[in-house]
């Protein structure tokens, strides 16, 4: 098993963040946490404090110059160095999100809002990311369930549709004349998957606030789906009654599905989906190829949210 319940683990060995934070390979074994306020840093975001969930992997975090400096965020470029060279352009505070459909208490929601009632949480996820690399990435966020119960959701809501910030101004992607996407990127999931209490929006990873190029102030983590499915940016999230458009499966449909889980059975019609290379194990010729996990091994969470579903048909 490699994700435990929350029952299975004494509350002893739940680790407290700011033990977590001591461990970090970059403050070194020596450095304590009153060395992060001695020596600030203006390109590292504040510190948050949050409980390391039972949720989290125990497989060790990819390095943090890794994980905020290969990334997928098209609003930036679509090369993976161009969001961390570029991101910084996004101004991320004032923030709000407008939550409307059907819900009993539609209204836009400014990020304080949002997060006052909150409780933070570590969860340390593997991510899979359809090119064929993963990552495993300790988040900082809470359930989006929390959120979708408190506006209110209607009999009527089946799915949640998610879309990202429009700025061209703040994001070079979105401007000039190639544009790789349309815009807004917009993303969905059914009701179910969003209840469900793996999928969190994230605001922090690394302990402390978003980077920017990984989705800051506000962005979706569903770590049994590959990583497209985890919108960044977020300024609009929408209950809704049918299932809503997706950003690449608008683009090439036979490539990409409303539902991408994980699912090494499947092909990519271009790749095999059978292995992935965890970023940082070594690259070119050196790279390790581990076997792809189904439901990213979270198959023993969310595999009944699909009985009775074909995974080919609903790929
Ligand atoms: N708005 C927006 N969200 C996005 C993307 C994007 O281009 N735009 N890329 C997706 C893809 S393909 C991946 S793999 C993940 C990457 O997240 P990370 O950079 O935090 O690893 O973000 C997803 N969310
Ligand atoms: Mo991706």
């Amino acid at each position: 098993m490699l994700i435990r319940k929350a029952s299975d683990i004494p509350s002893s060995e739940i680790t407290p963040h700011s033990v977590y934070l001591r461990r970090r390979e970059f403050l070194g074994a020596s450095l304590g946490l009153a060395a992060l306020a001695a020596f600030p840093d203006a390109t590292r975001a504040a510190q948050i404090a949050a409980a390391k969930s039972p949720y989290s992997t125990d497989e060790t975090p990819t390095r943090r110059a890794d994980a905020t400096s290969y990334n997928n965020f098209y609003e930036f470029g679509t090369d993976k160095a161009d969001p961390s060279a570029k991101a910084g352009s996004l101004k991320t505070s004032p923030w709000s999100v407008k939550i409307d459909g059907l819900v009993g208490k539609p209204a836009t929601y400014t990020l304080e809002d949002i997060l006052k009632p909150v409780t933070l949480e570590e969860r340390i996820y593997r991510m899979r990311c359809v090119e064929g690399w993963s990552m495993v990435i300790p988040w900082v966020g809470f359930p989006l369930a929390d959120l979708l119960k408190r506006v209110e959701p209607q009999n009527a809501a089946k799915y949640v549709a998610f879309e990202t910030l429009v700025r061209p101004e703040e994001m070079p992607g979105q401007r000039g004349l190639f544009q790789p996407l349309s815009w807004p990127y917009v993303e969905g999931l059914r009701l179910d998957e969003a209840m469900h209490p793996l999928t969190i929006l994230a605001t922090g990873m690394y302990g402390e606030t978003l980077p920017n190029q990984n989705g800051a102030p506000l962005r979706l983590v569903v770590p049994w789906k590959y990583g497209f499915k985890g919108i960044k940016s977020i300024v609009r999230i929408s209950l809704v009654d049918k299932e809503p458009p997706t950003t690449w499966n608008k683009l090439a449909a036979d490539e990409y599905g409303f539902y991408s889980n994980v699912n090494p059975e499947v092909d990519h019609p271009r790749w095999s989906q059978a292995t992935e290379r965890r970023i940082g194990e070594g690259s070119g010729l050196f790279a390790k190829r581990r076997p792809t996990l189904m439901f990213n091994g979270y198959g023993e969470q969310v595999a009944q949210l699909y009985s009775g579903m074909d995974l080919r048909a609903n790929y």
